[in-house]
């Protein structure tokens, strides 16, 4: 297994699961995510956790930490392997530079469309994507949507390509990232998701990208109104369990855990679904300019990635068979 460097934000949060112990030495199970309460993510962290607390008679309650209060994403994985914080919901960017498995759905252009993605993460792929964090330390619980993610910049249209050269494109925390924008001609500035808007604000980047619910919900269209479907990425975001808490609990607990987990990303379809509805009325109604780019381009464009991360067999069979999911649909 291979740990994180703990640093200290994850040292002193250790100390909050104690400080959450109750005298009898149960203690509320804990839940982190970097966006702010009412986004669908953690309602639907919510509706797991009110199916867990009915199911086990009050027994397993989980409080949110939402909004980032516990850190980055980085952050609180490393704080959940650690056994700091009980679940995390997080994108899958993070996991990459530690968990390989997670970066066939994190390739640009993987899958053709929100069903394909949800198709290949109910199947046998997502499956194996899940599994494979146990050697990292956390229990891969589900996936939830993340849509599309697409460019948005603070004064241009980016119609093709070449429309992003000279643009510094704020990217997660991944080298995929860092490499797609590069190969697009763009420079990647990786940076935490808390600091984008800021960073767009006072021009430190020129643009980032996103999908619907999160360009609006963090208001990154005020600094960066001009957004273009590139749709380039449809990585799902992941919920996930700190193997070391998972480890102390009952296999019935376990069970209803698990159960739960799953129920929780029909909820969560339905929350997205609405959302992304939402947020593109809200957007167009902001006076956003929304252009839809010829995506060949794109796509050839950052061919290139693929073959840099696909590096072992085990990855490139994940990737066939999202593929031919893909292609049975
Ligand atoms: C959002 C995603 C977050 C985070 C964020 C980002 O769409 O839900 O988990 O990955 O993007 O860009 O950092």
């Amino acid at each position: 297994m291979r740990y994180f460097k703990l640093n200290r934000r994850a040292a002193c949060l250790g100390a909050l699961s104690l400080a959450a112990c109750s005298p009898a030495g149960s203690r509320a199970l804990t839940s982190a995510d970097t966006h702010p309460t009412g986004y669908p993510t953690v309602e639907a962290v919510r509706a797991f956790s009110n199916m867990l607390s009915k199911r086990s008679d009050g027994r397993l309650n989980v409080e949110l930490y939402a909004g980032g209060q516990l850190g980055s994403e980085r952050d609180t994985l490393e704080i959940a392997i650690f056994g700091g914080v009980d679940f995390n919901r997080v994108n899958l960017a993070p996991l990459n530079a530690f968990a390989p498995e997670t970066i066939v759905p994190s390739l640009p252009f993987m899958f053709d469309s929100v069903a394909h993605m949800r198709a290949a993460m109910d199947g046998v792929p997502g499956q194996e994507i899940l599994a494979s964090l146990e050697r990292h330390g956390l229990i891969g619980l589900c996936f939830y949507d993340s849509g599309a993610r697409s460019f948005y910049s603070r004064d241009r249209i980016i119609r093709t390509p070449s429309d992003l050269r000279g643009q510094k494109i704020r990217v997660q925390n991944s080298d995929i990232y860092v490499s797609m924008v590069e190969a697009l001609g763009g420079d990647a500035t990786p940076m935490a998701f808390g600091e984008v808007y800021q960073g767009l604000v006072q021009g430190v980047v020129d643009g980032a990208e996103n999908n619907w619910p999160s360009y609006d919900s963090t208001r990154h269209f005020e600094a960066a109104p001009f957004y273009s479907l590139t749709r380039h990425v449809m990585a799902p975001e992941v919920f996930v369990m700190s193997l070391r808490r998972w480890r102390k609990m009952s296999s019935d607990d376990q069970e209803l855990i698990i159960t739960a987990a799953r129920e929780s990303v029909f909820v969560m379809r339905e929350l997205w679904d609405a959302r992304v509805k939402t947020a593109q009325e809200r957007l167009i109604e902001s006076g956003v300019e929304i252009y839809e780019p010829d995506l060949a381009p794109f796509r050839e464009a950052v061919r290139s990635v693929w073959s840099r991360y696909l590096t072992t067999q085990t990855l490139k069979n994940i990737a066939n068979s999202v593929a031919d999911i893909g292609d049975a649909l």
